[in-house]
């Protein structure tokens, strides 16, 4: 199978990449990235080794280019993974959101229609559900759980969940949209809080904790994720969403606390700040679907995954420290400066 992954050189479509090349050594892996801020090439180093592998740095919203590639690399199936995906940025500014995430949808499946009625599956996020009351753990986000944005960034994904389905419906466009909880885990880019945290804690950098970090996300370890995707496009029902998470919620406070602990550093590091504007209070997903239907269930506990990711972001500084030494730094300025 030849499949185009966009958004390739990010964090779960990196890791992405790198789990499909090793599950299956004969199939073409077609990476289009256009390298934003959150795109880095040299998260691809390995995979540009393997001549089953191909990047083409491309913007998901340029037509001609993309239908050059469809074109040329004649694609089976696609997986979009590229968006605009930091929260914080699109309070800031939402625009680029729109555009990426609803306008470049609509690209790579006109071009799915185009080029043979090609499988296409769309990586979404339980942020579209809105989000859950912490005094009541019984709920979870189903697929049927109404769509419910607080943020720009939620509302653009959740715009694109709608047009997938419309393009499933209206041209029969083969389509499956995962929801998926938050990830962690290597190539994870250092604005979200997981990378934040570590990177500021090594160099005893106050660790800036919105609120009073009672906020609750349901953690996954992003092979995880892949793992899912990956069964959902070869064996999820067509014009189906399933959910992706693993029943392991965990309040911000105490990850950054146990972030300490692993690093040895106090927790007097810890500083609360202003809270994010509109902040979604609890996310908590529901996986039955894809654990009655394909038999998905998360591998890696929390426990091990958190270690394993520490270990990554301690062996591997070079990478991380090249990007926040960047401007990353007037990113960090801007965002946190005043809070
Ligand atoms: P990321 O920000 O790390 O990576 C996004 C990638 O998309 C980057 O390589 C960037 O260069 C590329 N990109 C952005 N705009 C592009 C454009 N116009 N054309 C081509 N490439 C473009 O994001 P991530 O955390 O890896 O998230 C990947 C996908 O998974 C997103 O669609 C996101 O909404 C979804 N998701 C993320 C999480 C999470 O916890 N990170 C959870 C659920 C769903
Ligand atoms: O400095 C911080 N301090 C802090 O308290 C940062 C960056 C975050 N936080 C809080 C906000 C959230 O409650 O930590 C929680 C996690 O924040 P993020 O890492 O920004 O993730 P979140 O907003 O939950 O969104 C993530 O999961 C769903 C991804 O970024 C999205 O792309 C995905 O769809």
């Amino acid at each position: 199978m030849t499949m185009i992954v966009t958004g390739g050189a990010g964090f779960i479509g990196s890791n992405f990449v790198y789990y499909m090349l090793d599950r299956y050594p004969d199939d073409k892996i077609i990476c289009v990235d256009c390298l934003t801020y959150a795109g880095n090439l040299s998260t691809l180093k390995k995979a540009l080794k393997n001549p089953n592998f191909k990047f083409y740095k491309t913007d998901i919203c340029d037509r001609k280019a993309v239908n050059e590639i469809f074109e040329k690399e004649k694609p089976d199936a696609v997986v979009n993974f590229a968006a605009e995906s930091h929260v914080d940025r699109s309070i800031e500014n939402p625009e680029i959101f729109l555009k990426t995430n609803i306008l470049g949808t609509q690209v790579m499946m006109d071009a799915c229609r185009k080029y043979g009625n090609i499988r296409y599956h769309q990586v979404s996020t339980d942020e579209v559900y809105g989000d859950l009351p912490l005094d009541r753990p019984d709920l979870f986000f189903t697929e049927e759980t109404p769509i419910h944005t607080s943020s720009p960034y939620s509302s653009s994904k959740a715009g694109a969940d709608l047009l997938v389905l419309a393009y499933h419906r209206t041209y029969g466009l083969p389509v499956t949209i995962s929801r998926c909880s938050n990830n962690y885990g290597p190539y994870h880019f250092p604005e979200k809080l997981i990378p934040l945290m570590i990177a500021n804690a090594l160099v005893d950098k106050p660790l800036p904790v919105y609120g009073k970090g009672e906020n609750v996300r349901d953690w996954l370890y992003v092979e995880d994720h892949c793992k899912a995707i990956d069964l959902i496009v070869r064996k999820g029902r067509i014009g189906e969403v399933y959910n992706v998470g693993g029943h392991n919620e965990l309040a911000n406070i105490d990850i950054v606390k146990l972030i300490c602990k692993e690093l040895d550093k106090p927790e007097s590091l810890i500083t609360y700040v202003a809270d994010r504007k509109g902040h979604d209070m609890r996310y908590a997903i529901d996986p039955s679907k894809i654990h009655n239907e394909l038999g998905w269930l998360p591998e890696t506990k929390f426990q091990d995954g958190i270690k394993k990711t520490i270990q990554w972001y301690l062996d591997n500084k070079e990478w991380w420290q090249e990007i926040i030494n960047g401007e990353y730094q007037n990113y960090y300025a801007k965002m946190y400066g005043q809070r």
